[in-house]
């Protein structure tokens, strides 16, 4: 198995959950990557609704914020572009991404599920905090996200904000009054909004982020696009018990490695999410999709 991260970043990586990593895919992975993202935002200025070719589940693939129009775009959600384009597909299967993550929850792993998250300038889009993991439960938490940035990614256009370490404690239950609004309880956002820290970076550097964090982020307040693709790996003896949140025909895929004939269990107990039956987790979240008059 190819060692990309040294010990130091392997170490820190599972002291805070996070890390951050430059030059994960080639300069030219990541501009068939943005070739491919800028031509969905402007095919999405012909529509005002959310729109296909559907994902297996029936939603639409592409989701536009209620601000978007024609002149000003707000696409925020591309559902698994790896079903649709071999350059998405060829970065989430086979980048050094994939060589980082297996290095510290592999050898043996799986995908799960990618999404592109986007916050074009003008768009209101944010994320309220959460813990993936609530989204997504396994059998055991070897679960890593890689957050590859397609822009540069600053303080003002709506970078990641990440709390260390929360990956070690409890997760927050995601539900309020028995409604699942995917979202942690105000006071408890509050105190992570308190102790959170930036995640910046070049545009071709990915944020390793280990499924337990704490995260969200803000909306864009500058006059540059902020894109992220982003892909959900596991261990390959760790296994779904609930329903992705995105189904896609390459999930349970092994990227590196073999297929575990076992489940590998730890001891932890999780509320069941609900599958979201909008476009995208931001419905979910509270914040509406563009809708066709
Ligand atoms: O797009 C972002 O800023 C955050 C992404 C995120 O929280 C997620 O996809 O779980």
């Amino acid at each position: 198995m190819s060692q990309v991260l040294s010990q130091a970043q392997v170490d820190a990586f599972w002291r805070n959950g996070v890390l951050t990593v430059e030059s994960a895919v080639t300069p030219e992975q990541l501009s068939r990557l943005n070739a491919g993202l800028a031509g969905w935002v402007e095919e999405s200025r012909a529509h005002t609704a959310p729109f296909g070719p559907p994902t297996v589940d029936d939603r639409p693939r592409f989701d536009m914020g209620a601000e978007h129009s024609a002149d000003h775009p707000a696409l925020r959600r591309v559902n698994n572009p790896s079903d649709i384009s071999a350059d998405y597909f060829e970065v989430m299967s086979n980048a050094r991404t994939v060589d980082m993550i297996a290095q510290l929850i592999g050898p043996n792993l799986k995908f799960h599920h990618c999404k592109i998250n986007v916050k074009l300038p003008g768009a209101r889009t944010e994320v309220a905090y959460h813990q993936d993991f609530a989204y997504t439960p396994h059998t055991n938490d070897d679960v890593v996200t890689a957050l590859l940035m397609l822009d540069d990614v600053t303080e003002d256009n709506g970078c990641l904000m990440v709390v260390p370490g929360t990956h070690k404690g409890p997760i927050y239950s995601l539900f309020r009054d028995g409604v699942f609004t995917g979202r942690m309880a105000d006071e408890i956002e509050t105190d992570m909004l308190a102790r959170q820290i930036p995640v910046t970076g070049k545009a071709g550097s990915v944020c390793l982020m280990h499924s337990r964090l704490a995260h969200g982020s803000a909306a864009n307040a500058s006059q540059r696009p902020r894109g992220l693709y982003i892909c959900v790996y596991t261990a390959a003896d760790a296994v779904p018990i609930a329903r992705s949140p995105m189904p896609n025909p390459n999930e349970g895929r092994i990227v590196r490695g073999v297929a575990s004939p076992t489940a590998r269990m730890i001891p932890l107990e999780v509320e069941l999410p609900k599958q979201p039956k909008s476009a995208s987790f931001f419905t979910v979240q509270g914040q509406a999709s563009a809708a066709a008059e």
